[in-house]
């Protein structure tokens, strides 16, 4: 099912997620609610958190020679970073329409537990490095914007604020 996207300021954004203790049904039916939630977005990653569930589960798509990769990340977390940075314009579902120049480890390799309970390991690099790191973030309460100067945050966050009260009186 299609759950709605928490747009920033939103408290539950800023929390740091509880590990995943056991991969329940419950949990797989989590996170093909956010591959789909993801799709319709339309994005290639989101965070558990921004559908409201503070668990430390993400979702993306990496897709690999045209082919689409779906992939579930439950207890994802960070083994190794490149010294090289990169630079990306990142967005972010839960900031609508603002975009803003990023620099992250170009590579870093990460290890998670699959659906199917096995420790994984992989290292991205390009895109889907930002992107893993992107996710990681939201599991610790942290949005790209927190990288940016106070001014240019606080003019985001007024500007989603607007978008706020204009969404609620739309209803
Ligand atoms: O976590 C999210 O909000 C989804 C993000 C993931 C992302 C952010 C920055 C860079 C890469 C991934 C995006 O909104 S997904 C939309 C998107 C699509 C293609 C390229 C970049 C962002
Ligand atoms: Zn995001």
């Amino acid at each position: 099912m299609i759950r709605p996207i928490l747009i920033h300021p939103d408290p539950r954004l800023k929390k740091v997620c509880d590990p995943v203790a056991q991969i329940t049904p419950e949990i797989r039916q989590l996170a093909a609610d956010m591959l789909e939630t993801m799709y319709d977005a339309p994005g290639i990653g989101l965070a558990a958190p921004q559908v409201g569930v503070t668990k430390r589960i993400i979702v993306m798509d990496c897709i690999k020679e045209g082919d689409p990769e779906p992939m579930a990340l439950v207890n994802p977390e960070i083994i190794w970073s490149s010294e090289d940075l990169s630079v990306y314009e990142e967005g972010c579902l839960s900031i609508p329409e603002q975009y803003a120049d990023v620099k992250r480890p170009a590579e870093v390799k990460v290890r998670w537990l699959g659906l199917d309970g096995q420790p994984q390991e992989r290292q991205f690099s390009g895109l889907w490095a930002t992107c893993v790191q992107h996710e990681i973030d939201h599991l610790d309460g942290k949005l790209f914007i927190d990288y940016l100067g106070p001014l240019k945050r606080q003019m985001i966050t007024r500007k989603m604020e607007k978008l706020k009260r204009e969404r609620a009186r739309a209803g």
